[in-house]
């Protein structure tokens, strides 16, 4: 059978147990009990008819521990960086982190940031910032809010890796114009913007507004999709939660700001820029 390695990563702290406790065992504890070393968990999911193990390690967040990253880091398929929303410091970590990832894995992965806590108070204009900061943000494949202890957008974490495992390809993380197929049809607009919503969705609508001032900003299109009633696009993408928003070769799932989806506009459009029409 398939089988892809999962490495999450990121301070200790931050809740990478917690976030695998909740989609391996949909469970949730409050106390914490550091990782020592790491521990691997297995799971089964379906991918487009086939079934793939997804084998996750979960890695000690405290520095000693980085000293043995060659043993775990070692042959990753995918990464999850976790960063704790109301620390915006936590982000900052997780530039090291890639770095050691790089120094081991020699080729192109599919990478996730994940904010976890978002059930707790929390400064998003800070994160923004932070996020602005990031050199490694243009590597990066998707941006995912959630929270371990409410369970928010924990599982679209892995169904996004899933759909990514399913279409990467080496050159992926280079926005090609025809990328994004929906019903069937290539997206062929320079920076494809998709966005996901349904009429209950209340807080999707501030990110909404920020995705139509930014893309009229760039004369760019968004195509709105309806769960409700375009059920089966949702599906093919992989959508569990909302709002999702793809925009080119990146997923934000849940409420981000203004700020954070411009950076991602920007870097899509850059990109498309220097690595032209091919
Ligand atoms: N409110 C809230 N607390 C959380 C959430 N996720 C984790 N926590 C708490 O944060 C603490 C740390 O969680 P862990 O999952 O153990 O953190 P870790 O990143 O695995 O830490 P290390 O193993 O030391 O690297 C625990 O007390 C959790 O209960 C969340 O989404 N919301
Ligand atoms: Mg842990």
């Amino acid at each position: 059978m398939d089988c892809r390695k999962i490495v999450v990563l990121g301070n200790p702290n931050v809740g990478k147990t917690s976030i695998i406790q909740r989609y391996v065992h949909d469970q949730f504890k409050d106390s914490y009990k550091a990782t020592l070393g790491f521990n691997i968990y297995t799971r089964y999911i379906n991918l487009a008819g086939n079934q793939v193990g997804l084998s996750i390690w979960d890695v000690g967040g405290q520095e000693a521990f980085k000293k043995f990253a060659f043993r775990y880091l070692i042959e990753a398929d995918a990464a999850i960086f976790v960063a704790d929303i109301t620390k915006p410091e936590t982000v900052d970590e997780l530039e090291v982190w890639n770095e050691k990832l790089a120094e081991i894995t020699n080729r192109k992965i599919p990478k996730i940031i994940l904010f976890n806590k978002i059930d707790l108070k929390h400064d998003m204009n800070a994160i923004s910032e932070k996020i602005a900061e990031l050199e490694i943000r243009s590597e990066f494949n998707g941006i995912v809010f959630a929270s371990a202890k409410t369970g928010k957008n924990v599982f679209d974490i892995f169904s996004m890796l899933a759909k990514m495992f399913t279409t990467w390809k080496e050159e992926f993380g280079v926005p090609k114009k025809q990328r994004l197929m929906i019903n069937n049809v290539f997206d062929e607009r320079s920076v494809p913007i998709v966005f996901f919503s349904n009429d209950s969705c209340t807080w999707c609508e501030p990110v909404f507004d920020s995705i139509n001032r930014i893309a009229s900003d760039y004369q760019l299109t968004v195509k709105v999709v309806d769960v409700d009633s375009e059920a089966a696009i949702a599906k093919e993408q992989g959508i569990l939660s909302l709002p999702t928003t793809i925009i080119g070769s990146k997923t934000i799932v849940g409420e981000s700001d203004e700020k954070i989806l411009r950076s991602i506009v920007q870097d899509e459009y850059t990109k498309i820029q220097i690595n032209g029409q091919e």
